[in-house]
């Protein structure tokens, strides 16, 4: 069986983790880190490109060396740097170093001073009052070290063995094809929190049709990927996948297979609520169909199913029972944004800084995909580990702009920095040259661990600048990994209306930052929304989608969003007054 792309990241990521904290070349572990990045976001199979002899030294980010270390798990299924570098690392440093605030410098020092080597030891020293003894340790330290324990360890009870969307959709895409070509296969959809679209799901949940004499069951659980067969049954079967990842089919008759799809498609809360409006109009409402008394009336489509109870159809996304069922009642649903709405992505970067392709490369993908409009934001000085741009490297590239711009007119490239917003809320790069550009997208990259007010005066006093636009993920959070830094949303989108700015939604798979239910309360408080890949590739471009099945499940409609206007509105909307 071949190894999936997420089980070669992870092993990248490992070997970045270790050598972190084995002090090793930052060149080094960002190579790692970048490599493991590409992989996971890769459309396709590294392991049957290394099967095909392709050269995965194209891939960006890839050099030979790591080429060759793909090609070793791939053969292998291990990576001997990475069982050498387990056996030089104590167990346990590594997790330390995602408790917030302890980079693998501050690990490394509260191991050789305190001898502390797992998160147990870490909690005990922490509130025994221990750590803020030690030098460049404080007692604020030692309570960010506490909370982000407790925190941590709320979280992954709740998320633990769940996969990230883009991942599950990698493993589902070959299976889906795989049971579509079986012979006498109907209908084959996923249903569950993967059709909700949700950042995280626990298991793929598949409904089918076939035809009497096809052998789809058989076939399924015969599958390559299938590690175990948990039950076999006529019209179920649960299989484990080699991932770890769950996988149930049921197989329904065409009849159900409306009812079928929208019961296990969810949510939970979801299906109570439909059932309960079933109720009061005398139908029954399960996963077989909608009946009044023994006689089905509906549960071919979920259309029908729909309207048996007079809702019109509800997008998936939206089945959470967050005020769809109400909102369909009164035939007030949103219109969702859709992808082919995008007419431009307001944040990537290049060569310049920490990008893999060049301003030129980068302009002619977003010109493929059907762009009005491109902005390049790449860094700020500050963020050194990224080369950022100080004012004269930014000078240089907007010339290089104007001058690719006077060369073409099909494609807007928009002169922009992701500019750093410094601990004092000051901006990482003076007026005048900010001032000459089309748009400013200002984040955070540093500091985290500031108290919930001062986080929120530092964002505030950054959107004050009247050069400034779009605030770029605003909560720093990484699906699954890290915890957003704290901040008063509420008080941010305020302030962001009052000063015609705007929030990024950013579509990285593993940032989706701001996140579905803080997009909606955007929204509601009346500030528009930049949805934007933060590419660093010409393949990230492709991100887009998941930015947008977000705002889909956020609410967003097209007006919400900034980068579905024409160059010309856009830039109306960019002039702060
Ligand atoms: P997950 O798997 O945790 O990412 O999230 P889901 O939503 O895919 O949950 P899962 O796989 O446990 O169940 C799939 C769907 O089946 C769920 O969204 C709704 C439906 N379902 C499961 N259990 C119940 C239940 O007890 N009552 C009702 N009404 N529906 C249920
Ligand atoms: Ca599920
Ligand atoms: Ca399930
Ligand atoms: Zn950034």
């Amino acid at each position: 069986m071949p190894i999936h792309n997420s089980a070669i990241a992870e092993m990248f990521g490992k070997v970045a983790d270790l050598l972190d904290i084995s002090n090793a070349d930052e060149f080094r572990i960002r190579a790692y880190r970048t490599a493991a990045q590409t992989i996971s976001s890769l459309t396709r199979s590294a392991a049957e490109m290394v099967k095909a002899k392709e050269d995965l030294s194209e891939l960006p980010g890839i050099g030979k060396s790591l080429a060759g270390k793909i090609k070793e798990i791939v053969e292998t299924g291990s990576l001997t740097r990475l069982k050498e570098l387990e056996n030089q690392v104590p167990a346990g440093l590594v997790s330390l170093m995602k408790v917030s605030g302890l980079g693998p410098r501050k690990v490394l020092t509260l191991h050789n001073q305190l001898g502390i080597s797992s998160r147990q030891e870490l909690e005990k020293a922490a509130k025994a009052g221990r750590i803020r003894e030690v030098p460049g340790f404080g007692e604020k330290t030692e309570h960010a070290i506490i909370v982000s324990l407790e925190r941590q360890a709320s979280r992954t009870r709740e998320e633990e063995g769940r996969l990230r969307f883009v991942a599950a959709e990698q493993i589902s895409r070959p299976l889906l094809s795989y049971l579509r070509k079986i012979k006498g296969a109907g209908l084959v959809e996923v249903a569950g929190s993967f059709r909700r679209k949700c950042e995280m799901v626990a298991d793929l949940d598949l409904v089918a049709t076939c035809s009497k004499d096809s052998e789809m069951m058989d076939l399924f659980t015969q599958y390559e990927d299938v590690e175990r067969v948990i039950s076999r049954g006529r019209t179920r079967s649960s299989v484990t996948l080699h991932s770890g990842l769950q996988v149930d089919l049921r197989i329904v008759p065409p009849s159900s297979y409306g009812a079928a799809l929208l019961y296990f498609t969810g949510s939970k809360s979801h299906n109570i609520a439909i059932r309960r409006l079933g109720q009061k109009k005398g139908l029954k409402i399960n996963e077989y169909g909608v009946f009044r008394g023994n006689r089905q009336v509906a549960g071919k489509t979920e259309e029908d199913v729909y309207h048996s109870i007079e809702l019109p159809y509800i997008a998936a996304e939206l089945r959470e029972d967050r005020g769809e069922i109400e909102a369909a009642l009164e035939h007030d649903l949103p219109d969702l944004i859709d992808l082919k709405d995008i007419k431009g992505d307001l944040q990537a970067h290049t060569t310049a800084t920490d990008g893999k392709f060049t301003l030129e490369e980068m302009a002619e993908a977003a010109s493929a995909r059907g762009y009005e409009y491109f902005a390049i934001t790449d860094h700020s000085k500050r963020v050194a580990m990224a080369k950022g741009l100080d004012a004269r490297g930014l000078a240089r590239q907007i010339k290089e702009i104007e001058q690719l711009n006077s060369r073409q007119s099909k494609l807007r490239i928009l002169k922009s920095s992701e500019v750093d917003i410094l601990d004092d809320g000051s901006l990482d790069l003076p007026d005048d040259i900010l001032k000459e550009l089309d748009l400013v997208v200002g984040s955070i990259h540093y500091n985290f661990n500031l108290s919930k007010n001062r986080q929120t005066e530092r964002i505030l006093r950054a959107m004050d600048n009247r050069c400034f636009n779009i605030l770029a993920h605003p909560t720093g959070r990484r699906v699954g990994k890290r915890e957003p830094y704290e901040i008063d949303l509420r008080r941010i989108l305020k302030a962001a209306r009052e000063n015609q700015c705007y929030v990024e939604l950013n579509a990285q798979p593993e940032r989706l930052d701001l996140r579905d239910v803080q997009v909606r309360m955007a929204k509601e408080m009346g500030v528009k929304v930049a949805i934007s890949t933060d590419a660093h590739s010409v393949t990230d471009l492709e991100h887009m989608r998941f930015g947008i099945a977000e705002a889909q499940r956020g609410w967003l409609e097209r007006d919400d969003v900034i980068n579905t206007r024409s160059w010309d509105e856009l830039k109306t909307l960019l002039r702060r007054q």
